[in-house]
């Protein structure tokens, strides 16, 4: 990975995929494909979702066609899925980080490209259900409107033609591999930010990879700076989640001494799929003990290299007995850093126990404390 990489380009245009960058798309198309497989009386895998991340929608149809050895032709594929599609298109959620991205270019007058595989007509009313969105791009280009979609290098030579801008002064922001293919043969900045988890390796020709666009910096590609850390942490849009707490890995208490309440993340995979990994924070209520501030970890625990999800919230209080099964409710209202790996066992304790610093000082913040009188972390569970 070239993360940190310094920065040896600068750019003052942007361009950028829409989804699984922008849009937490994959969550709709699983939805979708799952119910069109059903009629077939085929079960549809969403492990193997990732093979078709980034394709045009022919290619992705072609090869779901083949691999599930479906008896229908391409096109009565398409045109029976087309409308269950336009059903979902209001139900996407933006990825952690987009609209905060867009607003930001836009209040600094960078310009900003869109281009998608896609066909424009979707972008468009996709786009629809986002809040000024639209007004932000001053170019939008479908994958219609140009003779090859990604890894072909066309569809971002075009975007840059349309702003009258030089392909070296563009930065593409892409979650695909053929994207970042794509962005890297027109000869443009790209930094990767991967759907598919634990794969950052395959992206070794980006300019950078990050893990979330809550994690992009700007100002390493000679672009303004965000302005909305606050204290070494990032306010998000309030996410509640709430649940009975399971038993983890039982490394918590033993191994690092950082007893974590664990929820399950079966119950959680929407807010997980538009959550990045990373570690967030915010305040925890347990229904009949009390309201504790929280910092919690959401991914895969690169230092244990899990292969499950998780969210790993630690309540920073000393409880002198556990309490499996009790209701738990969270209200997350910040994001600190991505998920690392640390080359010792007590190099990640001490980076855990720094976050819990940053957080106990960050909650009594303004902007966080009011959070703690959210209703929803006293309300009994049912
Ligand atoms: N695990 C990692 O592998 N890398 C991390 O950067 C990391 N950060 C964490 C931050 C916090 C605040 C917490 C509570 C946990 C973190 N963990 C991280 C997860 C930790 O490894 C996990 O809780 C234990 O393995 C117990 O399952
Ligand atoms: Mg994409």
């Amino acid at each position: 990975m070239a993360d940190g990489k310094l920065a040896t380009r600068t750019v003052s245009y942007v361009i950028l995929d829409l989804d699984g960058t922008l849009l937490n798309t994959d969550g709709i198309v699983n939805e979708v494909l799952k119910v069109f497989l059903l009629q077939y009386g085929k079960k549809w895998d969403s492990k193997k979702a990732h093979r078709i991340v980034g394709m045009t929608p022919l290619e992705a149809v072609s090869l779901v066609v083949k691999d599930y050895e479906l008896p229908c032709t391409i096109e009565e594929f398409i045109s029976a899925i087309t409308p269950m599609f336009l059903d979902q298109w209001c139900n996407i959620k933006a990825l952690a980080g987009a609209t905060r991205l867009i607003k930001h270019m836009r209040n600094h007058e960078v310009p900003m490209a869109l281009a998608s595989n896609s066909p424009k007509s979707n972008i468009k009313e996709k786009i629809s259900f986002h809040q000024g969105w639209k007004e932000s791009f001053s170019v939008i280009i479908g994958g219609d409107e140009v003779a090859m979609g990604k890894p072909s290098p066309e569809i971002f030579v075009e975007a840059a033609k349309r702003m009258n801008a030089d392909p070296s002064n563009c930065l593409v922001l892409e979650d695909s591999l053929p994207g970042v293919m794509a962005g890297k043969a027109a000869g443009m900045v790209v930094i990767a930010v991967p759907s598919i988890p634990k794969q950052g390796d395959l992206y070794s020709s980006a300019d950078e990879v990050i893990n979330s666009l809550l994690d992009l910096h700007p100002e390493k590609w000679g672009l303004p700076p965000f302005d909305d850390w606050i204290e070494d942490t990032l306010p998000i849009e309030p996410c509640y989640i709430g649940g009975p707490v399971i038993r983890g890995f039982g490394r918590g208490l033993k191994i690092l001494r950082i007893p974590t309440a664990n929820l399950s993340a079966e119950n959680f995979s929407a807010i997980l799929s538009e959550h990045n990994s990373g570690v967030y924070f915010g305040w925890a209520g347990l229904s009949t003990r009390g309201i504790y501030k929280m910092v919690m970890s959401i991914g895969w625990n690169p230092y244990f290299d899990n292969t499950e999800k998780t969210i790993e919230p630690w309540l920073l209080h000393d409880f002198d007995e556990n309490f499996y099964g009790e209701e738990l409710r969270l209200a997350v209202v910040g994001y600190i850093r991505p998920e690392a790996n640390f080359p010792s066992l007590e190099s990640l304790i001490a980076r855990i126990h720094e976050d819990r610093r940053i957080v106990e000082k960050a909650l009594d913040l303004p902007i966080y404390v009011g959070y703690k009188e959210s209703p929803f972390l006293r309300t009994p569970c049912n």
